[in-house]
Protein backbone atom coordinates (compact mmCIF):
# COMPACT_ATOMS: atom_id res chain seq x y z
CA UNK A 1 0.00 0.00 0.00
CA UNK A 2 1.21 3.98 -1.07
CA UNK A 3 0.61 5.93 2.47
CA UNK A 4 -0.54 9.30 0.07
CA UNK A 5 0.91 12.64 1.79
CA UNK A 6 0.04 15.90 2.20
CA UNK A 7 2.38 18.45 3.96
CA UNK A 8 1.62 21.55 5.44
CA UNK A 9 4.23 24.20 5.28
CA UNK A 10 6.97 23.57 2.49
CA UNK A 11 10.05 25.99 4.00
CA UNK A 12 13.00 24.13 4.85
CA UNK A 13 12.05 21.27 6.63
CA UNK A 14 8.70 20.60 4.63
CA UNK A 15 11.05 20.69 1.55
CA UNK A 16 13.48 18.29 2.80
CA UNK A 17 10.76 15.71 4.28
CA UNK A 18 9.10 15.94 0.80
CA UNK A 19 12.28 15.32 -0.86
CA UNK A 20 13.24 12.35 1.29
CA UNK A 21 9.71 10.91 0.80
CA UNK A 22 9.55 11.09 -2.71
CA UNK A 23 13.28 10.07 -3.54
CA UNK A 24 15.01 8.02 -1.00
CA UNK A 25 12.34 6.38 0.90
CA UNK A 26 9.81 3.66 0.36
CA UNK A 27 5.78 3.30 0.77
CA UNK A 28 4.89 6.74 0.79
CA UNK A 29 3.75 9.75 -2.43
CA UNK A 30 3.16 13.36 -1.66
CA UNK A 31 -0.13 14.21 -3.00
CA UNK A 32 -1.01 17.14 -1.85
CA UNK A 33 1.00 20.33 -0.35
CA UNK A 34 0.07 23.55 1.25
CA UNK A 35 1.71 26.66 2.37
CA UNK A 36 0.29 30.15 3.68
CA UNK A 37 2.63 31.37 1.25
CA UNK A 38 1.12 29.17 -2.06
CA UNK A 39 4.27 30.49 -4.47
CA UNK A 40 6.43 28.43 -1.76
CA UNK A 41 4.24 25.65 -1.68
CA UNK A 42 4.33 25.68 -6.06
CA UNK A 43 7.94 26.47 -6.22
CA UNK A 44 8.71 22.83 -3.91
CA UNK A 45 6.24 21.01 -6.42
CA UNK A 46 8.34 22.31 -9.41
CA UNK A 47 11.52 21.83 -7.95
CA UNK A 48 10.66 18.37 -6.22
CA UNK A 49 8.79 17.28 -9.86
CA UNK A 50 5.67 16.09 -7.37
CA UNK A 51 2.54 15.15 -8.58
CA UNK A 52 0.50 17.33 -6.04
CA UNK A 53 -2.07 19.44 -5.49
CA UNK A 54 -1.75 23.07 -4.26
CA UNK A 55 -4.32 23.61 -1.20
CA UNK A 56 -4.37 27.54 0.10
CA UNK A 57 -6.16 25.75 3.30
CA UNK A 58 -4.02 23.32 5.28
CA UNK A 59 -7.45 22.52 6.54
CA UNK A 60 -8.74 21.64 3.27
CA UNK A 61 -5.45 19.49 2.45
CA UNK A 62 -6.40 17.81 5.65
CA UNK A 63 -10.08 16.64 4.66
CA UNK A 64 -9.45 15.43 1.03
CA UNK A 65 -10.08 11.98 0.37
CA UNK A 66 -6.89 11.23 -1.23
CA UNK A 67 -4.92 12.44 1.45
CA UNK A 68 -4.66 9.20 4.60
CA UNK A 69 -1.74 10.78 5.93
CA UNK A 70 -0.50 14.48 6.89
CA UNK A 71 2.88 16.01 7.67
CA UNK A 72 3.05 19.18 9.80
CA UNK A 73 5.80 21.16 9.13
CA UNK A 74 5.01 24.55 9.16
CA UNK A 75 6.19 27.52 11.92
CA UNK A 76 5.76 25.73 15.65
CA UNK A 77 2.48 27.89 16.71
CA UNK A 78 0.50 26.88 14.06
CA UNK A 79 0.96 22.81 14.52
CA UNK A 80 -1.49 22.38 17.30
CA UNK A 81 -4.67 23.35 14.98
CA UNK A 82 -3.20 21.08 12.16
CA UNK A 83 -2.78 18.24 14.52
CA UNK A 84 -6.36 18.54 15.84
CA UNK A 85 -7.87 18.70 12.40
CA UNK A 86 -5.76 15.74 11.21
CA UNK A 87 -6.87 13.62 14.29
CA UNK A 88 -10.55 14.64 14.00
CA UNK A 89 -10.40 13.07 10.49
CA UNK A 90 -8.71 9.92 11.50
CA UNK A 91 -5.34 10.58 10.11
CA UNK A 92 -2.58 9.51 10.92
CA UNK A 93 -0.09 12.96 11.52
CA UNK A 94 3.56 13.37 11.99
CA UNK A 95 4.22 16.41 13.11
CA UNK A 96 7.54 18.27 13.45
CA UNK A 97 8.96 20.01 16.93
CA UNK A 98 7.02 20.96 18.74
CA UNK A 99 3.93 19.27 18.83
CA UNK A 100 2.71 22.66 20.41
CA UNK A 101 4.52 25.74 21.94
CA UNK A 102 2.94 25.16 25.08
CA UNK A 103 1.68 22.13 27.62
CA UNK A 104 -1.50 23.49 27.92
CA UNK A 105 -1.34 23.15 23.32
CA UNK A 106 -0.28 19.80 23.71
CA UNK A 107 -2.71 18.65 26.41
CA UNK A 108 -5.47 19.49 24.06
CA UNK A 109 -3.81 17.20 20.92
CA UNK A 110 -3.36 14.32 23.70
CA UNK A 111 -7.08 14.43 25.14
CA UNK A 112 -8.46 14.42 21.24
CA UNK A 113 -6.28 11.48 20.41
CA UNK A 114 -7.42 9.74 23.37
CA UNK A 115 -11.18 10.45 22.48
CA UNK A 116 -10.20 9.41 19.35
CA UNK A 117 -9.10 5.79 20.70
CA UNK A 118 -5.60 4.95 19.08
CA UNK A 119 -2.53 6.86 18.60
CA UNK A 120 -1.96 9.06 15.20
CA UNK A 121 0.21 11.23 16.25
CA UNK A 122 4.32 11.20 16.00
CA UNK A 123 6.06 13.72 16.97
CA UNK A 124 9.13 14.76 15.11
CA UNK A 125 12.08 14.30 17.96
CA UNK A 126 14.37 12.71 15.41
CA UNK A 127 17.45 12.50 17.70
CA UNK A 128 15.85 9.50 19.13
CA UNK A 129 16.79 7.83 15.65
CA UNK A 130 19.97 9.06 15.66
CA UNK A 131 22.91 6.19 15.62
CA UNK A 132 25.09 8.59 18.10
CA UNK A 133 22.50 8.40 20.54
CA UNK A 134 20.70 5.27 20.51
CA UNK A 135 24.32 3.69 21.11
CA UNK A 136 24.36 6.05 24.43
CA UNK A 137 20.69 4.99 24.94
CA UNK A 138 22.53 1.27 24.94
CA UNK A 139 25.18 2.28 27.01
CA UNK A 140 23.20 3.54 30.05
CA UNK A 141 20.25 0.62 29.55
CA UNK A 142 22.48 -2.00 29.56
CA UNK A 143 24.10 -0.49 32.43
CA UNK A 144 27.66 0.51 31.01
CA UNK A 145 28.18 3.44 32.71
CA UNK A 146 26.67 2.52 36.48
CA UNK A 147 23.89 5.12 37.59
CA UNK A 148 23.68 8.20 35.02
CA UNK A 149 24.76 11.48 37.36
CA UNK A 150 25.39 14.25 35.18
CA UNK A 151 24.74 15.27 31.84
CA UNK A 152 27.14 18.04 30.15
CA UNK A 153 25.49 19.12 26.52
CA UNK A 154 25.64 22.09 24.23
CA UNK A 155 23.13 23.14 21.40
CA UNK A 156 24.85 25.17 19.06
CA UNK A 157 23.44 27.02 15.68
CA UNK A 158 25.94 29.19 13.53
CA UNK A 159 22.96 32.15 13.52
CA UNK A 160 19.31 32.96 13.70
CA UNK A 161 16.94 35.17 11.81
CA UNK A 162 15.08 38.14 13.50
CA UNK A 163 11.81 35.94 13.86
CA UNK A 164 13.92 34.17 16.62
CA UNK A 165 13.28 35.55 20.10
CA UNK A 166 14.38 34.82 23.53
CA UNK A 167 11.52 32.01 24.57
CA UNK A 168 12.46 30.08 21.22
CA UNK A 169 15.81 29.41 22.22
CA UNK A 170 13.68 27.00 24.92
CA UNK A 171 10.52 25.95 22.54
CA UNK A 172 12.18 25.74 19.32
CA UNK A 173 15.64 24.77 20.42
CA UNK A 174 16.36 23.13 23.95
CA UNK A 175 12.97 21.23 23.18
CA UNK A 176 15.19 18.37 21.39
CA UNK A 177 17.54 18.22 24.74
CA UNK A 178 14.18 18.01 26.61
CA UNK A 179 13.18 15.30 25.06
CA UNK A 180 16.37 13.30 24.22
CA UNK A 181 17.16 13.66 28.47
CA UNK A 182 13.90 12.48 29.35
CA UNK A 183 14.25 9.57 26.28
CA UNK A 184 18.10 8.57 27.21
CA UNK A 185 17.96 8.57 31.50
CA UNK A 186 14.19 7.44 31.77
CA UNK A 187 13.03 10.12 34.21
CA UNK A 188 11.32 13.04 34.04
CA UNK A 189 12.26 16.65 35.28
CA UNK A 190 11.76 17.82 38.67
CA UNK A 191 13.12 21.49 38.36
CA UNK A 192 14.75 24.15 35.84
CA UNK A 193 16.73 27.43 35.81
CA UNK A 194 17.62 29.84 33.12
CA UNK A 195 20.91 31.92 33.20
CA UNK A 196 21.88 34.38 30.89
CA UNK A 197 25.66 34.97 30.52
CA UNK A 198 27.05 37.87 29.01
CA UNK A 199 25.40 38.44 25.40
CA UNK A 200 27.50 37.97 22.34
CA UNK A 201 27.91 40.79 19.61
CA UNK A 202 26.36 38.40 16.82
CA UNK A 203 22.78 37.96 18.48
CA UNK A 204 20.32 40.46 17.90
CA UNK A 205 18.14 43.06 19.98
CA UNK A 206 15.19 40.58 20.81
CA UNK A 207 16.98 36.98 21.79
CA UNK A 208 19.61 36.82 24.50
CA UNK A 209 22.11 34.46 23.43
CA UNK A 210 24.02 32.29 24.86
CA UNK A 211 21.86 30.45 27.47
CA UNK A 212 22.51 28.21 30.34
CA UNK A 213 20.10 26.05 31.08
CA UNK A 214 20.42 23.52 34.53
CA UNK A 215 17.71 20.90 34.97
CA UNK A 216 17.57 18.44 37.78
CA UNK A 217 15.42 15.14 37.38
CA UNK A 218 13.16 13.36 39.73
CA UNK A 219 15.92 10.84 40.42
CA UNK A 220 18.27 13.58 41.21
CA UNK A 221 20.80 13.80 37.97
CA UNK A 222 21.59 17.27 36.81
CA UNK A 223 21.71 18.41 33.83
CA UNK A 224 23.42 21.80 32.05
CA UNK A 225 22.84 22.78 28.22
CA UNK A 226 24.53 25.22 26.38
CA UNK A 227 22.07 27.15 24.00
CA UNK A 228 23.91 29.30 21.66
CA UNK A 229 22.40 29.64 18.44
CA UNK A 230 24.88 32.54 17.40
CA UNK A 231 28.16 30.87 17.43
CA UNK A 232 29.31 31.96 13.98
CA UNK A 233 31.28 28.78 13.57
CA UNK A 234 28.57 25.62 12.76
CA UNK A 235 25.77 23.40 13.97
CA UNK A 236 27.36 21.31 17.01
CA UNK A 237 25.74 19.24 19.25
CA UNK A 238 27.50 17.93 22.37
CA UNK A 239 26.50 15.31 25.25
CA UNK A 240 28.54 13.71 27.91
CA UNK A 241 26.55 11.41 29.91
CA UNK A 242 28.83 10.91 33.40
CA UNK A 243 27.98 7.93 35.21
CA UNK A 244 29.19 6.26 38.47
CA UNK A 245 31.73 3.87 36.55
CA UNK A 246 32.36 6.19 33.14
CA UNK A 247 31.66 8.83 30.92
CA UNK A 248 30.04 8.42 27.39
CA UNK A 249 30.43 10.98 24.81
CA UNK A 250 27.91 11.56 21.77
CA UNK A 251 29.97 10.75 18.13
CA UNK A 252 31.40 12.69 16.57
CA UNK A 253 29.65 12.96 12.77
CA UNK A 254 31.55 11.33 10.41
CA UNK A 255 34.59 14.13 8.31
CA UNK A 256 37.42 13.34 6.74
CA UNK A 257 40.62 14.92 8.41
CA UNK A 258 42.10 17.23 5.67
CA UNK A 259 46.35 18.22 6.06
CA UNK A 260 46.23 21.08 3.86
CA UNK A 261 48.23 24.73 3.94
CA UNK A 262 50.05 23.51 7.11
CA UNK A 263 46.81 22.61 9.07
CA UNK A 264 45.11 19.23 9.76
CA UNK A 265 41.45 20.29 10.32
CA UNK A 266 38.03 18.55 9.39
CA UNK A 267 35.12 20.49 8.64
CA UNK A 268 32.03 21.24 10.96
CA UNK A 269 28.36 21.01 9.46
CA UNK A 270 26.67 23.88 9.58
CA UNK A 271 22.97 22.74 9.93
CA UNK A 272 20.78 19.86 11.24
CA UNK A 273 20.10 19.05 7.47
CA UNK A 274 23.38 17.02 6.98
CA UNK A 275 23.73 16.45 11.12
CA UNK A 276 20.77 14.37 11.36
CA UNK A 277 20.33 13.31 7.45
CA UNK A 278 20.03 9.79 8.75
CA UNK A 279 17.94 10.12 12.09
CA UNK A 280 15.15 11.85 9.53
CA UNK A 281 15.54 9.17 7.29
CA UNK A 282 14.47 6.51 9.62
CA UNK A 283 12.07 8.42 11.71
CA UNK A 284 10.00 9.34 8.42
CA UNK A 285 10.26 5.96 6.79
CA UNK A 286 8.88 4.60 10.75
CA UNK A 287 6.05 7.50 10.01
CA UNK A 288 5.01 5.65 6.92
CA UNK A 289 5.10 2.18 7.89
CA UNK A 290 3.13 2.99 10.96
CA UNK A 291 0.39 4.56 8.71
CA UNK A 292 0.26 1.86 6.35
CA UNK A 293 0.16 -0.64 9.12
CA UNK A 294 -2.66 1.62 11.24
CA UNK A 295 0.19 1.19 14.57
CA UNK A 296 1.74 4.48 14.69
CA UNK A 297 4.98 4.09 17.13
CA UNK A 298 7.92 6.69 17.92
CA UNK A 299 7.54 9.24 19.92
CA UNK A 300 4.08 10.12 21.00
CA UNK A 301 2.13 13.33 21.76
CA UNK A 302 3.00 12.24 25.68
CA UNK A 303 6.70 12.89 24.75
CA UNK A 304 5.67 15.74 23.27
CA UNK A 305 3.31 17.08 26.05
CA UNK A 306 5.97 16.32 28.59
CA UNK A 307 9.13 18.08 26.77
CA UNK A 308 6.14 20.68 26.50
CA UNK A 309 5.92 20.76 30.48
CA UNK A 310 9.64 21.40 30.95
CA UNK A 311 9.51 23.89 28.51
CA UNK A 312 6.93 26.06 30.09
CA UNK A 313 9.39 26.07 33.23
CA UNK A 314 12.30 27.07 31.20
CA UNK A 315 10.30 29.64 29.62
CA UNK A 316 9.31 30.65 33.04
CA UNK A 317 12.50 30.40 34.50
CA UNK A 318 13.84 32.71 32.13
CA UNK A 319 12.19 35.51 33.49
CA UNK A 320 11.69 34.63 37.07
CA UNK A 321 15.62 34.42 37.21
CA UNK A 322 14.20 31.64 39.91
CA UNK A 323 14.49 27.52 39.97
CA UNK A 324 11.08 26.72 38.66
CA UNK A 325 9.42 23.00 39.68
CA UNK A 326 8.76 20.93 37.22
CA UNK A 327 5.46 18.93 38.34
CA UNK A 328 4.41 15.78 35.44
CA UNK A 329 0.94 14.28 35.52
CA UNK A 330 0.57 10.91 35.34
CA UNK A 331 1.18 8.94 32.13
CA UNK A 332 -2.47 8.15 31.00
CA UNK A 333 -2.52 3.95 30.40
CA UNK A 334 -3.19 5.16 26.49
CA UNK A 335 0.37 5.70 26.41
CA UNK A 336 2.02 3.26 27.56
P1 LIG B 1 10.49 27.66 7.54
O1 LIG B 1 10.19 29.05 7.95
O2 LIG B 1 11.60 27.42 6.58
O3 LIG B 1 9.18 26.97 6.93
C1 LIG B 1 7.94 27.02 7.54
C2 LIG B 1 6.89 27.15 6.45
O4 LIG B 1 5.61 27.11 7.07
C3 LIG B 1 6.98 28.47 5.68
O5 LIG B 1 7.04 28.20 4.29
C4 LIG B 1 5.71 29.23 6.07
O6 LIG B 1 5.18 30.03 5.03
C5 LIG B 1 4.79 28.07 6.41
N1 LIG B 1 3.69 28.43 7.29
C6 LIG B 1 3.70 29.27 8.33
N2 LIG B 1 2.47 29.33 8.90
C7 LIG B 1 1.68 28.48 8.21
C8 LIG B 1 0.33 28.10 8.31
N3 LIG B 1 -0.47 28.59 9.27
N4 LIG B 1 -0.13 27.19 7.44
C9 LIG B 1 0.65 26.67 6.47
N5 LIG B 1 1.94 27.01 6.32
C10 LIG B 1 2.46 27.90 7.17
O7 LIG B 1 10.73 26.85 8.90
P2 LIG B 1 11.40 25.42 9.06
O8 LIG B 1 12.82 25.61 9.48
O9 LIG B 1 11.09 24.55 7.92
O10 LIG B 1 10.63 24.90 10.37
C11 LIG B 1 9.33 24.39 10.32
C12 LIG B 1 9.07 23.52 11.55
O11 LIG B 1 10.01 22.46 11.56
C13 LIG B 1 9.23 24.25 12.88
O12 LIG B 1 8.31 23.74 13.80
C14 LIG B 1 10.64 23.87 13.32
O13 LIG B 1 10.80 23.88 14.73
C15 LIG B 1 10.76 22.48 12.77
N6 LIG B 1 12.17 22.12 12.45
C16 LIG B 1 12.67 21.00 12.97
C17 LIG B 1 13.99 20.66 12.74
C18 LIG B 1 14.58 19.44 13.36
O14 LIG B 1 15.79 19.41 13.53
N7 LIG B 1 13.76 18.45 13.69
C19 LIG B 1 14.79 21.46 11.95
C20 LIG B 1 14.23 22.61 11.38
C21 LIG B 1 12.90 22.93 11.65
C1 LIG C 1 15.44 24.20 14.47
O1 LIG C 1 14.06 24.37 14.34
C2 LIG C 1 15.76 22.78 14.79
O2 LIG C 1 14.94 21.99 15.14
C3 LIG C 1 17.18 22.50 14.87
O3 LIG C 1 17.44 21.14 15.08
C4 LIG C 1 17.70 23.31 16.02
O4 LIG C 1 19.09 23.12 16.13
C5 LIG C 1 17.42 24.79 15.83
O5 LIG C 1 17.86 25.52 16.96
C6 LIG C 1 15.94 25.03 15.63
O6 LIG C 1 15.70 26.40 15.37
Amino acid sequence: MTVRIGVIGTGMIGEEHSRRITQQLTGGEIVAVSDVNVEQASTVVDRLKLDAKVYESGLELIKADNVDAVLVTSWGPTHEEYVLAAIAAGKSVFCEKPLATTAEGCRHIIDAEIEAGRRLVQVGFMRRFDSGYKLMKEAIDTNRLGEPLMVHAAHRNPEVPERYVTPMAIHDTLIHELDTFRWLLDDDYASAQVIFPRKTRHAHSKVEDPQMILLETTQGVRIDVEVFVNCQYGYDIQCDVVGEDGIARLPEPQSLIFRQAGQRYNEILQDWKKRFGEAFDVELQAFIDGAAAGEICGPSSWDGYAAAIASDACVKAQESGQIEAIEMPERPAFYG
